[in-house]
């Protein structure tokens, strides 16, 4: 696949920068951090690294509030740091994407902080969206559109009377794409991350950004007011022949939230992004008949646009998957997500384990993140002043938030920071970790074969030395009821046994990985393998 473009059978591991690792002792992980454990990274076997936001920002939302585009967050480092390390990773062959939020700015920004002294009517104010209030005297917001936090409202006021449009926190106004000077901004700060080495562009929230301008109610309307209008789709025209200017391998990653794979495609069309997350792979129960119907809808949407599939299990939005797996309702959704459900983590991890034989076994790219190489949980214990995210803030604390799965990683040793931060830091990490975690470390899991960091760098080294793997065609296997049993070319075959019982392999294999142990030769529930037929 030496002509294939690298972003369509890459496995890109996601760094999310405060947790990864602390280079300066202050407890929050940072760019010196990252550049001491570049080589962990090779190792693992990865193709490219996407970087959360590292960007100047007041950290309202952990970055998703940017202040400065062209700037990193003091916290994490400079900006020259950054260029070092998008330059060390390329020489490790790795490569870096990194995170463009375009649908809001912080309302720290100088363009929001020069709407705000403009006042209304101004062409300052015009680059968000400012309307006046309902009511007699526009005290009424003026929709009732939900906001993404899933709590609070989507309009702030501020002291002149108009009301300012945020669909996530009042600390993250929307941008008017309508206006030019918007769209020329993120053209520019494309090309400023291009230049400096970024292989790809991840799109925060990209179904967003267009918005109806009589903003109507949802209700009202067919066609819904700010998700997945027809209008996106020729910002990513234009964002395209920006990345074209740089030839054909720099890649534009939409997050897209959407369950309508059709729709979804929409965005992979060949003038438009390259590839995006497949996020219902991500909210997918652990299940034969669901994961099947994903994976074919999938494949039947992308293949028409010419788009490579990509698989998704994990991401610093969403409960780490050791501890979805392990519980009864396994599929993940926002609206229901709650804390304290039991779980029984020895069997989320056995599936996590079988979950990533198949994941990295479809064809297409793959998005994996930190941590759940380390077989991590999401922490549910974290006290309540110490947790930062605005979904649990807005929900008065009703919504268990997201900073559970983005807790700092532990590296070596037996107690907390787990060489996280260095020796003699003065700071402990952001966020605590669980002292379990003392047996889930990088360096004791290196040396053992079962440990999940031990299946993760197998899978990923098979997965860049069989040709048949990643990017081509996938070929369905007859298979016992629960199972899910595919053919990838090289004679390559996944199975994956999601029913209660043991079943049999297929006849004449080569066994090339498993992700437990076979019982006399059958596999059991919970549990895939790597096959090379013959
Ligand atoms: O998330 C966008 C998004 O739609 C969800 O992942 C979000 O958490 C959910 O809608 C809540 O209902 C992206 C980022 O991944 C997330 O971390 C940011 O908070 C968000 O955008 C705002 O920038």
């Amino acid at each position: 696949h030496t002509d294939t473009p690298w972003w369509r059978g890459a496995a890109i591991y996601q760094v999310y920068p405060r947790s990864f690792a602390d280079g300066n002792g202050d407890g929050v992980g940072d760019l010196a951090g990252i550049r001491a454990h570049l080589t962990y990274l090779r190792d693992l076997g990865i193709d490219a690294i996407w970087f959360n936001p590292w960007y100047a920002s007041p950290m309202a939302d952990a970055g998703y509030d940017v202040s400065d585009y062209r700037e990193i967050a003091p916290v994490f480092g400079t900006l020259a740091e950054a260029e070092l390390l998008i330059a060390e990773a390329r020489e490790l062959g790795i490569r870096v994407i990194v995170d463009i939020v375009p649908n809001h700015i912080s309302d720290e920004h100088a363009w929001f902080q020069a709407a705000l002294a403009a006042g209304p009517g101004s062409a300052e104010r015009d680059l968000f969206w400012f309307r006046p209030g309902k009511g007699e005297n526009g005290e009424l917001p003026p929709t009732e559109w939900p906001n993404e936090f899933l709590a609070g409202g989507s309009w702030t006021r501020v002291p002149d009377g108009e009301w300012y449009l945020h669909l996530f926190d009042a600390k993250q106004p929307d941008l008017n794409w309508e206006n030019p000077a918007v769209q020329a901004e993120f053209e520019d700060v494309l090309r400023f991350w291009f230049d400096r080495g970024a292989a790809g562009i991840r799109i925060d929230s990209a179904a967003l950004l267009a918005k109806h301008p009589d903003l109507p109610e949802v209700h009202e309307v067919e066609a819904h007011p700010f998700r997945d209008r027809d209008e996106v789709h020729e910002i990513y025209r234009a964002w395209r022949r920006v990345a074209e200017e740089y030839g054909g391998d720099r890649a534009l990653i939409g997050e897209v939230w959407m369950p309508d794979a059709q729709r979804f495609a929409n965005y992979l069309r060949p003038d438009e992004l390259h590839t995006a997350f497949n996020l219902s792979f991500l909210a997918c129960a652990w299940d034969e008949a669901k994961l099947r119907e994903v994976i074919v809808e999938t494949l039947e949407t992308h293949a028409p646009v010419g788009a490579p599939a990509t698989w998704v299990l994990a991401n610093h939005d969403i409960t780490r998957q050791v501890t979805r797996y392990g519980r009864e309702d396994t599929a993940f959704s926002f609206a229901a997500k709650r804390n304290n459900i039991p779980v029984d983590l020895e069997l989320g991890t056995r599936r996590s384990r079988a979950a990533i034989l198949l994941t990295l076994g479809l064809p297409g790219a793959a998005y994996l993140y930190q941590g759940e190489e380390l077989g991590l949980w999401e922490v549910e214990d974290i006290p309540d002043d110490m947790k930062t995210d605005p979904m649990w803030i807005r929900s008065g604390k009703k919504d268990p938030g997201r900073d559970g799965c983005r807790v700092p990683l532990p590296w070596s040793g037996d107690e907390a920071p787990f060489g996280f931060s260095p020796d003699g830091a003065t700071e402990r990490p952001w966020l605590p970790q669980p002292a379990a975690w003392k047996a889930y470390t990088a360096e004791v899991q290196v040396g053992d074969p079962h440990s999940m960091l031990t299946l993760y760098r197998s899978a990923l080294r098979l997965r860049r030395t069989e040709a048949g793997f990643g990017d081509g065609p996938l070929t369905w296997i007859d298979s016992a009821p629960g199972v899910l049993a595919f053919r990838r070319e090289g004679d390559l075959a996944c199975v994956v046994n999601l029913s209660d019982v043991p079943v049999e392999l297929p006849a004449h294999h080569t066994l090339l990985l498993a992700s437990g142990p076979l019982q006399d030769g059958l596999l059991p529930t919970d549990t895939a393998v790597w096959l090379r037929l013959s």
